[in-house]
């Protein structure tokens, strides 16, 4: 007894007096690190990298200093993709659509009704799929560390209600920078027009466009209502956000530092998640509240657009992504009940 008494006194003392210098000998330098992002700050997206700077301040004593640039003020995602790839801005969060130009393969993503559900999303993107499309970043100059959630994409538009898929015949649709996009709504009759999202609100404003697609969220946060009056709950596709680091940065620092990175990272992410699914159950009611026209698509409507998009799914297929397409298929059946 006297003898573990000591034993664990002598333990405990050795950790005490271990502890701090093992902290002390931490190296981390103090840094600055420039986060930008596309979305407002008040948005989902601007909540979580506030969650994301804070926690890199606390698990850096302080020294690594994350400065989030809201509202695409250090460029659009594919411009600060480039950023990240050349150095010259260190992080971000964006669609993992618009990285198609860097991986192809990500592309599979945005195949139309894949996902049933949030929790068969998270399986897959933090599972060995998700991670191996990630990791194909690296030889491009990118560090891919997390996924949030962007959210199931719905429409909006200023014509007129969208109850059926002929609705959209003739609508000039804003759509993201990637090929599936263009070839789904081509393929629903739409008029697809890749723009950046900087551009949209303005593009929706000015006529431009007649429509977009995003979450609810983003509706909400980015004031889409204040120039769409039609919003269809279509769920076509679920898109996520991928957090980036420029590699060219990230191999620069020390262990220390990347651990700190890495875990403020998945913290973000869980986070991020939470968050999001909580706001969008206000977003509806919201979009209501300002004035616009909701409907949903009935599951007949929602049949004969998987009908009408198999071209696109084709297409991707013979394009050399059938075996990808199997294999993320493969992974969402593990998780599906
Ligand atoms: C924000 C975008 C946005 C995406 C889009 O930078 O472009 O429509 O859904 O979230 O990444």
């Amino acid at each position: 007894m006297k003898l573990l008494r000591s034993v664990l006194l002598a333990t405990g003392l050795a950790a005490a007096i271990l502890a701090p210098v093992a902290a002390s000998a931490q190296d981390i330098k103090p840094r600055l690190i420039r986060f930008g992002y596309g979305l407002s700050e008040s948005s989902n997206q601007g909540r979580a990298v506030k969650f994301f700077v804070e926690e890199m301040s606390k698990r850096s004593g302080g020294k690594l200093k994350v400065k989030g640039f809201a509202d695409a003020s250090l460029g659009s995602d594919i411009q600060m993709q480039n950023a990240l790839i050349g150095g010259a801005q260190e992080m971000m969060v964006g669609s993992t659509a618009t990285l198609v130009g860097i991986v192809k393969d990500f592309a599979v993503f945005d195949l139309p009704f894949l996902f049933n559900n949030e929790q068969e999303a998270d399986a897959v993107f933090d599972g060995p799929f998700g991670q191996k499309l990630a990791a194909k970043l690296n030889d491009k100059g990118l560090v891919g560390l997390v996924y949030w959630e962007n959210g199931f994409r719905n429409l909006t538009n200023s014509k007129r209600p969208v109850e059926k898929v002929e609705d959209l015949k003739g609508i000039k649709l804003r759509v993201m920078q990637n090929p599936v996009y263009i070839d789904m709504f081509n393929g629903f009759g739409a008029n697809a027009v890749p723009l950046s999202f900087s551009e949209l609100f303005t593009a929706m404003e000015t006529g431009t466009v007649d429509g977009q697609e995003n979450p609810v969220t983003t509706i909400q946060s980015s004031k889409f209502y204040e120039v769409q009056k039609y919003l269809t709950i279509s769920k076509h596709v679920y898109s996520p956000w991928i957090v980036l680091a420029s590699k060219r940065w990230y191999d620069g620092l020390s262990n220390d530092e990347r651990k700190i990175i890495n875990e403020a990272a998945a913290a973000s992410r869980d986070f991020e998640r939470k968050d999001s699914r909580e706001a969008s159950k206000q977003s509806i009611a919201y979009l209501k509240d300002k004035g616009m026209q909701i409907n949903e698509l009935s599951d007949a409507e929602l049949g004969r657009m998987r009908e009408m998009v198999k071209p696109a799914m084709d297409k991707f297929a013979a394009d050399g992504g059938a075996d990808l397409l199997n294999e993320l298929q493969g992974e969402i059946n593990k998780v599906r009940k």
